[in-house]
């Protein structure tokens, strides 16, 4: 899927890395750009000047939500993976899958209501089960739903009741893509006959809060909270701007046309700029809420950051610099529709022609390149 290369700043003056010409900013000796094993890198004037101490992020992923996960698989219950249709990318970690191992699984593909009703649900469908096939898992189905519209939530309750043999059920999914949502419209088509209440518990083992609803006398339901990753945009996101950037309905998407140097700001949270190719439609699915410029000019990095500083909206709090985002470059070498996604925050869809676009997003934040979502190529 095309080539996508992390661009490299240097530590000390922000310079963007280069290996190619000595007497230009930024360069940097070849052997140390390729083969370095560390983020933090200086470019040959800085390195010649300082030394530094430097903290490089670790990844962490939290440990006790495997312990349910193992828990899920002991007792051979039933998975229900919930993903956000408007946010997914379809990686997860191997140690998910792995712990799984065979347990069944129903996909929920939420928030449907995001994405325009013109895209046949069958479409979808084929673009999850494409997104999830290296994954591993043991899926049996896959359910597009809407819990805010109750759409084909009869269908996934009579799907939980097929395929969970009388055993639990468990709902996970990354943060916010709907598990207590889902799991109050199931509710709604569900009637508890038992005289069990449902409870908030902390999860045997674990400090997770997990919500149990019973679905028989000694069968639930339960609500996980959403796994963390360290790659999401909701992971660095306060509540209201988690609320500013989640679409609680259908996503309009802006049109533009980028020439190369042109770039498109969303808000002042990241940035997409066409560097190289012909002229481009681009459409901007990304939150109503979020304002969409098409920006001109050569001083991108400039105006980016002063815009951050005097009123593009919304912004990330303390995101004002460049040392606080990470750079890609993406080369479209493939035809047809395709998609550059900022995970969590939405994505550009266009036709490929050989560009080359170049991304600027919150350090650590996952940026992808994939087939279209919407736009299916025949
Ligand atoms: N557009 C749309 N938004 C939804 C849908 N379901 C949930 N949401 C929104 O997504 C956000 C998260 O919903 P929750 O149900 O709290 O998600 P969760 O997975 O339980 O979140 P955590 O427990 O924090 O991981 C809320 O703002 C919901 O309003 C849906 O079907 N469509
Ligand atoms: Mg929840």
């Amino acid at each position: 899927m095309g080539t996508i290369r992390k661009v490299l700043r240097c530590y000390k003056c922000g310079t963007i890395l280069q290996d190619k010409d000595e007497n230009s900013p930024g360069y940097i000796i070849s052997d140390v750009y390729n083969n370095h094993k560390s983020e933090i890198l200086l470019c040959n004037s800085c390195f010649e000047k300082a030394i530094f101490n430097s903290t490089p992020k670790t990844n962490e992923f939290d440990d006790k939500f495997y312990l349910i996960l193992e828990k899920a698989k002991q007792t051979e219950s039933l998975v229900v993976l919930v993903i956000d249709l408007f946010s997914f990318e379809g990686s997860v970690p191997e140690r998910f899958s792995k712990t799984l191992g065979e347990t069944n699984v129903i996909v929920v593909a939420n928030k449907r209501d995001t994405l325009s009703p013109k895209i046949k649900d069958e479409d979808i469908k084929a673009y999850v089960y494409h997104r999830l096939r290296v994954i591993g898992l043991n899926i049996q189905k896959v359910i597009i739903a809407s819990s805010l519209n109750d759409y084909n939530i009869d269908l996934l309750t009579q799907e939980i009741m097929n395929y969970r043999n009388n055993k639990d059920v468990y709902l996970i999914g990354f943060q916010n893509s709907g598990k207590t949502t889902i799991a109050n419209a199931f509710l709604r088509h569900y009637s508890n006959n038992t005289n069990r209440l449902i409870t908030l518990t902390e999860f045997p083992g674990t400090d997770l809060r997990v919500t149990e609803i019973p679905l028989d006398k000694t069968t639930n339901m339960y609500d996980v909270p959403g796994i963390k990753t360290d790659n999401q945009f909701y992971d660095i996101c306060d509540k209201s701007l988690i609320n500013t950037i989640s679409p609680k309905s259908l996503v309009i998407p802006k049109k533009a046309i980028l020439n190369p140097n042109n770039s498109i700001f969303i808000g002042g949270l990241a940035r997409i700029d066409l560097l190289e190719g012909k002229k481009t439609n681009v459409e901007v699915y990304v939150s109503n809420k979020i304002q969409v410029n098409i920006v001109k000019g050569k001083n991108l990095d400039e105006l980016f950051f002063e815009g951050i500083k005097k009123g593009l909206k919304p912004t990330l709090k303390g995101y004002d610099d460049y040392t606080k985002f990470d750079i890609y470059d993406i080369k479209v070498d493939e035809e047809g529709w395709r998609d550059i996604g900022i995970l969590g925050l939405g994505w550009i869809s266009f036709k490929a022609n050989n560009q080359l676009f170049r991304v600027t997003l919150p350090k650590g934040v996952y940026v992808y390149h994939t087939r279209s979502k919407v736009h299916v190529n025949k």
